[in-house]
């Protein structure tokens, strides 16, 4: 444990009446070694909800988020999974190729490989593109074998500028799943990279790498040379909070204002049955600045369904910052953003449904990311994808409410066959919303009364979210293909073209170049451009 989360844990022991019994049991067996996972009492475990701000970070945080409120016009550029920190998957850019070829390399200005597993991002800020993959790209010799790897590509030239490097957890694939990488999107704002890495460290980066020299507090980084990332800080989640996430660890921070919350990733262990960390929080709020931890929130507990793989939404509902996260129960909780503790929450799943082990059951967790939108909440339930297709929920939620408001805040929502199981986010726009499911469905929705304007089947699964941008709607699926429709009450099928490697994230646009990540190659795609042709069958 570091000094660092030491002092905090005794600010907790000097301030008892800040913390629960459980959050009690769980400092004393960090600040006394007791030994990793041998968990409290179940009787203790009856006493959820915690969160654990001090005073003085509370004060913190406060006065953070209000200059956040306040100041949003004037940061810097920021990128983000989803756009905005309300992750509604829309884009006010314009100029946006409707096709492409990469047979001929017609509207595509550049392409560079990446590892054999690509999941993050592509996010895009002041000039360069970051993405989350695995290290079989081999772009160094020094940095041999399975690793996590977060690159940084010049945004107009495609050159790769540096790599952040991680090595695989001792673990092996319970925690960290091998050849899976960087999974997180990264959050960029300045010069600063936040994102979660496959070790489950928050980490903070130096967006010039080490070409610039090596910043701090971090200095002990293992790779030296000029494309190698520079580690500003970097918060061990497992280390310091017991987190145990299951297979990997993901989740996309949001930062607003000075703070970055994050979900932590608890999960089950490798019998899928017992919670090795039931007492260590899901949800967490850090200083951006050092990687200070403000407040935590443990609320999910004992209730972990399998994993919890899904990023925060932030933004103002009902008069009040909320941070919109997703538990592994299921449950969809608005936390008050200066504190976490719970302004409300919604149980995705009725009452009647069942939680069977590989994915039979009827009960879901949730795996996509909540948008908050017009004082309310998108989101839908889904499962692993190799628990397969089933039917599911997708909720729109009023935001608005207090208190558990499971039965009384639903605008909203479409069940069963006519809504199966997703990971995507959804898409507002125009009063449609654009939302998909893993069994490859695009739904055009009214965003007012969830009717149906019209359904595309991509005959693929859909791991990714639709993205709206300059009147088209894009999607990526499993076997490789883009799907570009005209946004509309109209389905109009624009475009299909095949990128030769599956589609597993979200497509995002910069100054009308379109940045799309596939399973193992990065592309820029501009109107006029012409590359080299790339070839649609490259491995
Ligand atoms: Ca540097
Ligand atoms: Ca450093």
């Amino acid at each position: 444990m570091t000094e660092q989360r030491l002092m905090y844990l005794a600010k907790l022991y000097l301030e008892p009446s800040r913390m629960s019994s459980s959050t009690w049991l769980r400092v004393a067996g960090r600040l006394f070694s007791q030994p990793r996972h041998a968990g409290p009492s179940r009787a203790v475990a009856a006493n959820r909800g915690r969160f654990v701000p001090t005073l003085a970070r509370l004060v913190l945080v406060c006065v953070a988020v209000a200059a956040a409120v306040q100041s949003a016009e004037a940061q810097d550029e920021v990128a983000m999974f989803g756009n905005t920190p309300s992750r509604n998957m829309v884009s006010t850019e314009t100029g946006v190729a409707e096709s492409w070829d990469p047979r001929t390399g017609a509207n595509i200005q550049w392409s560079q490989p990446v590892g054999s597993q690509a999941y993050g991002g592509p996010v895009v800020a002041n000039g360069r593109v970051y993405i989350g993959t695995n290290n079989e790209g081999a772009r160094s010799p020094a940095h041999e074998g399975d690793k996590g790897v977060l690159m940084a590509f010049d945004a107009s030239s495609g050159d790769f500028i540096w790599q952040m490097v991680h090595d695989k957890l001792s673990a092996g694939r319970v925690n960290d799943w091998p050849l899976q990488g960087i999974c997180s999107t990264a959050f960029v704002e300045g010069d600063r990279v936040y994102y979660v890495s496959n070790q489950a460290h928050v980490v903070c980066l130096d967006a010039n790498g080490l070409a610039n020299g090596n910043d701090g507090p971090v200095t002990s980084e293992t790779g030296t040379g000029p494309t190698d990332g520079d580690i500003i800080w970097s918060y061990d989640m497992i280390d310091e909070l017991d987190v145990f996430p299951h297979n990997l660890a993901t989740g996309s921070p949001v930062v607003v204002g000075d703070v970055l919350y994050t979900v932590t990733s608890n999960g089950v262990d490798e019998g899928h049955v017992n919670i090795p960390s039931p007492f260590s929080p899901n949800f967490i709020a850090l200083d951006k600045n050092t990687g200070e931890l403000l407040w935590e929130n443990a609320v999910v507990g004992e209730a972990i369904l399998h994993g919890s793989w899904t990023n925060p939404a932030y933004g103002i509902a009902g008069g009040r910052a909320q941070l919109v996260v997703a538990g592994g129960n299921g449950v969809v909780y608005a936390l008050d953003a200066a504190t976490g503790e719970i302004i409300w929450q919604f149980d995705c799943n009725p009452k009647d449904s069942e939680w069977i082990l590989g994915g039979r059951g009827t009960r879901n967790n949730i795996l996509a990311t909540p948008v908050l939108y017009d004082d309310k909440v998108y989101i839908g339930v889904g499962q692993d994808p190799e628990h397969g297709e089933a039917p599911g929920h997708f909720y729109v939620i009023d935001a608005t409410g207090t208190g558990d408001v499971t039965d009384t805040h639903k605008v909203w929502s479409r069940d069963g066959e006519d809504f199966y199981r997703t990971l995507s986010t959804a898409a507002i726009d125009d009063g449609i919303l654009y939302i998909s499911s893993l069994s490859g469905f695009l739904h055009a929705l009214d965003a007012e009364t969830g009717e149906e304007f019209w359904t595309y089947d991509a005959f693929a699964a859909v791991w990714g979210s639709a993205f709206v941008v300059d009147g088209k709607v894009f999607l990526g699926d499993e076997d490789g293909d883009i799907a570009v429709l005209r946004a509309g009450r109209e389905l109009d099928l624009l475009a299909e073209i095949n990128m030769g490697a599956s589609v597993y994230s979200t497509p995002v646009v910069r100054d009308g170049v379109m940045y799309l990540l596939t399973r193992n190659r990065l592309w820029a795609i501009q109107v006029g451009a012409q590359s080299e042709p790339i070839g649609n069958d490259q491995d």
